[in-house]
Protein backbone atom coordinates (compact mmCIF):
# COMPACT_ATOMS: atom_id res chain seq x y z
CA UNK A 1 0.00 0.00 0.00
CA UNK A 2 0.68 4.08 -0.35
CA UNK A 3 0.77 6.21 2.21
CA UNK A 4 -1.90 8.22 1.28
CA UNK A 5 -0.39 11.20 2.68
CA UNK A 6 0.16 13.42 0.20
CA UNK A 7 2.47 16.20 1.46
CA UNK A 8 3.88 14.19 4.63
CA UNK A 9 7.40 15.59 4.41
CA UNK A 10 7.38 19.03 3.85
CA UNK A 11 10.12 18.94 1.75
CA UNK A 12 8.62 21.90 -0.72
CA UNK A 13 5.75 23.80 1.14
CA UNK A 14 2.82 23.42 3.01
CA UNK A 15 -0.05 22.28 0.64
CA UNK A 16 -2.53 19.73 1.94
CA UNK A 17 -2.72 21.13 5.32
CA UNK A 18 -4.99 23.03 7.34
CA UNK A 19 -7.04 23.98 10.22
CA UNK A 20 -10.25 24.08 10.42
CA UNK A 21 -13.19 24.23 13.91
CA UNK A 22 -14.48 20.72 12.40
CA UNK A 23 -18.34 22.31 12.84
CA UNK A 24 -17.40 23.96 16.05
CA UNK A 25 -15.40 21.21 18.06
CA UNK A 26 -12.10 22.89 17.51
CA UNK A 27 -10.56 26.45 17.86
CA UNK A 28 -8.98 27.21 14.65
CA UNK A 29 -5.17 27.47 14.75
CA UNK A 30 -3.56 30.49 13.58
CA UNK A 31 -0.64 29.32 11.77
CA UNK A 32 0.54 26.44 9.76
CA UNK A 33 3.84 26.84 7.81
CA UNK A 34 6.74 24.95 5.87
CA UNK A 35 9.41 25.81 8.57
CA UNK A 36 13.51 24.81 7.59
CA UNK A 37 14.29 25.15 11.57
CA UNK A 38 14.51 21.74 12.06
CA UNK A 39 13.18 18.26 10.21
CA UNK A 40 13.08 14.58 11.15
CA UNK A 41 13.47 14.07 7.72
CA UNK A 42 15.31 15.90 4.90
CA UNK A 43 15.18 20.03 5.46
CA UNK A 44 12.01 20.95 6.26
CA UNK A 45 8.56 19.81 8.49
CA UNK A 46 5.96 21.76 9.53
CA UNK A 47 5.29 24.24 12.18
CA UNK A 48 2.01 24.99 13.79
CA UNK A 49 1.56 27.77 15.62
CA UNK A 50 -1.68 27.01 17.90
CA UNK A 51 -4.12 29.55 19.13
CA UNK A 52 -4.63 30.69 23.05
CA UNK A 53 -7.30 27.88 24.15
CA UNK A 54 -9.15 28.23 27.59
CA UNK A 55 -10.64 25.18 29.41
CA UNK A 56 -12.56 22.70 27.16
CA UNK A 57 -11.30 23.96 24.27
CA UNK A 58 -9.03 22.55 21.98
CA UNK A 59 -7.42 23.12 18.60
CA UNK A 60 -5.99 20.89 15.56
CA UNK A 61 -4.19 20.67 12.08
CA UNK A 62 -5.11 18.46 9.93
CA UNK A 63 -5.05 17.12 5.95
CA UNK A 64 -7.74 16.00 4.02
CA UNK A 65 -6.95 12.71 3.08
CA UNK A 66 -8.95 10.40 0.31
CA UNK A 67 -8.09 7.46 -0.92
CA UNK A 68 -9.66 4.97 1.98
CA UNK A 69 -11.29 1.43 1.28
CA UNK A 70 -14.26 1.80 3.92
CA UNK A 71 -14.45 -0.92 6.59
CA UNK A 72 -10.09 -1.20 5.60
CA UNK A 73 -8.19 -0.16 8.79
CA UNK A 74 -5.38 2.51 8.68
CA UNK A 75 -2.24 3.97 10.95
CA UNK A 76 -1.65 7.61 11.15
CA UNK A 77 1.52 8.15 12.19
CA UNK A 78 2.89 11.53 12.88
CA UNK A 79 6.60 12.29 13.93
CA UNK A 80 6.25 15.39 16.49
CA UNK A 81 8.85 17.93 17.63
CA UNK A 82 7.19 19.88 20.67
CA UNK A 83 9.36 22.57 21.98
CA UNK A 84 9.71 23.52 25.86
CA UNK A 85 6.86 25.23 26.68
CA UNK A 86 4.78 23.71 24.94
CA UNK A 87 1.45 21.42 25.03
CA UNK A 88 1.34 17.43 24.29
CA UNK A 89 -0.74 16.75 21.47
CA UNK A 90 -2.47 13.86 20.04
CA UNK A 91 -3.46 12.38 16.99
CA UNK A 92 -7.23 12.78 16.00
CA UNK A 93 -9.52 11.53 12.45
CA UNK A 94 -12.26 13.09 11.83
CA UNK A 95 -15.43 11.33 10.68
CA UNK A 96 -14.52 8.23 12.61
CA UNK A 97 -13.60 6.91 15.85
CA UNK A 98 -9.53 7.84 16.22
CA UNK A 99 -8.47 9.54 19.24
CA UNK A 100 -4.74 8.44 20.40
CA UNK A 101 -2.91 8.29 24.22
CA UNK A 102 -1.57 12.37 24.31
CA UNK A 103 2.15 12.55 23.78
CA UNK A 104 4.61 11.84 26.21
CA UNK A 105 6.37 14.57 28.46
CA UNK A 106 9.48 14.48 25.57
CA UNK A 107 10.19 17.56 24.82
CA UNK A 108 13.09 19.55 22.30
CA UNK A 109 13.42 15.86 20.51
CA UNK A 110 11.59 14.16 17.96
CA UNK A 111 9.18 11.59 19.23
CA UNK A 112 6.52 9.15 17.10
CA UNK A 113 2.78 9.32 17.74
CA UNK A 114 -0.16 7.64 15.89
CA UNK A 115 -3.23 6.36 15.78
CA UNK A 116 -5.29 3.75 14.46
CA UNK A 117 -8.84 3.85 12.94
CA UNK A 118 -11.34 1.93 10.84
CA UNK A 119 -12.39 3.98 7.13
CA UNK A 120 -15.68 4.50 7.16
CA UNK A 121 -15.70 6.45 3.64
CA UNK A 122 -13.28 7.52 1.46
CA UNK A 123 -11.70 10.77 2.75
CA UNK A 124 -11.46 11.58 6.32
CA UNK A 125 -9.03 14.43 8.00
CA UNK A 126 -6.55 13.55 9.60
CA UNK A 127 -4.60 15.47 12.39
CA UNK A 128 -3.27 16.41 15.63
CA UNK A 129 -4.50 18.28 18.20
CA UNK A 130 -4.12 20.02 21.74
CA UNK A 131 -6.61 20.76 24.64
CA UNK A 132 -7.08 23.74 26.23
CA UNK A 133 -6.26 25.54 29.02
CA UNK A 134 -2.99 27.14 27.03
CA UNK A 135 -2.47 30.50 28.89
CA UNK A 136 0.77 31.79 26.37
CA UNK A 137 0.69 32.78 23.10
CA UNK A 138 3.28 31.58 20.19
CA UNK A 139 3.17 27.80 21.46
CA UNK A 140 4.72 26.15 18.68
CA UNK A 141 5.38 22.69 17.95
CA UNK A 142 6.65 21.12 14.15
CA UNK A 143 5.67 17.71 12.34
CA UNK A 144 7.41 15.37 9.42
CA UNK A 145 7.15 12.16 8.10
CA UNK A 146 3.25 11.88 8.41
CA UNK A 147 2.35 8.46 6.96
CA UNK A 148 -1.46 7.01 7.10
CA UNK A 149 -1.39 3.59 5.83
CA UNK A 150 -2.74 0.32 6.39
CA UNK A 151 -1.89 -1.69 9.67
CA UNK A 152 0.33 -4.21 8.47
CA UNK A 153 -0.96 -7.64 9.51
CA UNK A 154 -0.34 -9.79 12.72
CA UNK A 155 1.73 -12.20 11.68
CA UNK A 156 0.50 -14.13 15.11
CA UNK A 157 -2.93 -14.76 13.99
CA UNK A 158 -2.22 -15.27 10.38
CA UNK A 159 -4.18 -18.38 9.50
CA UNK A 160 -6.67 -19.89 6.87
CA UNK A 161 -9.19 -16.38 6.52
CA UNK A 162 -5.74 -14.68 5.95
CA UNK A 163 -6.46 -12.95 2.11
CA UNK A 164 -3.89 -13.25 -0.74
CA UNK A 165 -3.64 -9.09 -0.89
CA UNK A 166 -2.86 -9.12 2.86
CA UNK A 167 -0.24 -11.92 2.48
CA UNK A 168 1.42 -9.48 -0.99
CA UNK A 169 1.07 -6.59 1.31
CA UNK A 170 3.50 -8.52 3.64
CA UNK A 171 5.61 -9.68 1.17
CA UNK A 172 5.93 -6.37 -0.42
CA UNK A 173 6.09 -4.06 2.61
CA UNK A 174 9.56 -2.56 3.38
CA UNK A 175 8.40 -0.72 6.41
CA UNK A 176 6.99 -1.41 9.07
CA UNK A 177 4.75 0.94 11.19
CA UNK A 178 7.08 3.37 12.92
CA UNK A 179 9.48 3.08 10.10
CA UNK A 180 11.74 0.54 11.49
CA UNK A 181 12.00 -2.92 9.65
CA UNK A 182 11.00 -6.31 11.28
CA UNK A 183 13.68 -8.26 12.82
CA UNK A 184 14.19 -11.51 11.14
CA UNK A 185 16.08 -14.98 12.46
CA UNK A 186 19.06 -14.95 10.61
CA UNK A 187 17.50 -12.37 8.24
CA UNK A 188 16.27 -8.37 8.26
CA UNK A 189 13.85 -7.60 5.76
CA UNK A 190 15.43 -4.71 3.18
CA UNK A 191 14.41 -3.16 0.07
CA UNK A 192 17.24 -5.94 -1.39
CA UNK A 193 16.05 -8.34 0.14
CA UNK A 194 12.73 -9.73 0.35
CA UNK A 195 11.57 -12.09 2.68
CA UNK A 196 12.32 -15.62 1.05
CA UNK A 197 9.16 -17.16 -0.82
CA UNK A 198 8.14 -20.42 -0.47
CA UNK A 199 5.29 -22.70 -2.26
CA UNK A 200 2.18 -21.39 -1.70
CA UNK A 201 -1.24 -23.35 -0.69
CA UNK A 202 -3.58 -23.61 -3.97
CA UNK A 203 -5.33 -20.55 -4.77
CA UNK A 204 -2.42 -18.07 -3.52
CA UNK A 205 0.14 -16.65 -5.50
CA UNK A 206 2.51 -15.51 -3.25
CA UNK A 207 3.96 -15.98 0.76
CA UNK A 208 6.33 -15.15 2.86
CA UNK A 209 8.42 -17.66 5.44
CA UNK A 210 8.75 -15.08 8.48
CA UNK A 211 10.30 -16.08 11.63
CA UNK A 212 9.18 -13.65 14.43
CA UNK A 213 12.18 -13.06 17.33
CA UNK A 214 11.30 -14.88 20.26
CA UNK A 215 10.00 -12.37 22.71
CA1 LIG B 1 10.86 16.71 6.09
Amino acid sequence: MANLIVNGQFEVNNAGWESNTAFGAYVASSQQVRSVARAHSGTGSLRCTWPVLTAGQASWTDAPTSGHVVGQTYRAGFWVYIPTGSPDCRVEVAFTACVSAWSTSVRDAWQYIYGDYTATQDTHYVGYAIAGPQPNTGLQMYVDDVVVDVIPPNVGTLNASLKQTQFLELVNRTTWGNGALPKMRGDTIGHNKPPTRILTPEGWKSMARIHWPQA
